[in-house]
């Protein structure tokens, strides 16, 4: 079955929090668990650092070279961009997204600096809008005693306060929050159900935008 058109579409499915939520991990066992069940499913992340554009990422967040604020929004927001026909073409073809991070780091990295939320929300529009979106709750003081952050440039407790409280304003009804204190079986199994549901449920719906 290669023709799209008979082929229920698959889910885009993102994960989102701040550093050291979990995310990570519970991504990698969402999608051992889908492909367990025989579903078409792939992992994916952003930023993708393997374009172009995801090495001056990673050479920004790694503290190799420096650019303004808004630049480096623009970057992260063309990145996503750049998988954008990819991706409608996964999901069309019947695949599973499961995404580390997408639009709403995009927003609320870049806003916790200060710049005005819907300036950072512009460049978003018009991107493949997720089937689910999984929150996973941490405070910023349990994520950051997590054997603490690495070397990146946003991993530092002060800016990831301000990361979580740009979180709360873009937080949406439709969000599912999962405590990220929860043991690591209940996290999973939750967010199973959800994704499950989610890949259920979207073949009902065309794909919409953000
Ligand atoms: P990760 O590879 O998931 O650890 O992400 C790298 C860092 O970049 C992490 O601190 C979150 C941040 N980040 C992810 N996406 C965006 C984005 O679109 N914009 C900004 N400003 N930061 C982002
Ligand atoms: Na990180
Ligand atoms: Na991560």
């Amino acid at each position: 079955m290669n023709n799209s058109e008979h082929v229920s579409r698959g889910a885009l499915i993102v994960l989102e929090g701040l550093d050291r939520c979990g995310k990570t991990t519970q991504c990698g066992k969402l999608v051992s668990s889908l492909e367990g069940r025989g579903l078409p499913v792939e992992a994916w992340r952003f930023p993708d650092r393997n374009t172009d554009i995801g090495r001056m990422i990673s050479s920004y967040l790694t503290n190799r070279s420096q650019l303004d604020d808004q630049a480096i929004h623009l970057l992260f927001s063309a990145n996503r961009w750049e998988k954008r026909s990819l991706m409608e073409n996964k999901l069309r073809n019947g695949i599973t997204l499961v995404v580390d991070r997408y639009s709403y780091s995009g927003v609320s990295f870049s806003a916790a600096k200060g710049l005005d939320i819907e300036w950072c929300k512009a460049p978003e529009k018009g991107l493949i809008a997720p089937d689910l979106v999984v929150y996973l709750d941490i405070m910023p003081e349990e994520a950051a005693s997590r054997g603490g952050y690495g070397s990146e440039r946003y991993e530092q407790l002060e800016f990831q306060r301000n990361v979580a409280h740009c979180y709360r304003i873009l937080h949406d009804v439709a969000w599912k929050v999962i405590d990220a204190r929860l043991p690591l079986d209940s996290i999973e199994n939750q967010i199973q159900g959800l994704a499950l549901e989610s890949i259920k449920s979207c073949q009902k719906k065309p794909l919409s935008t953000l």
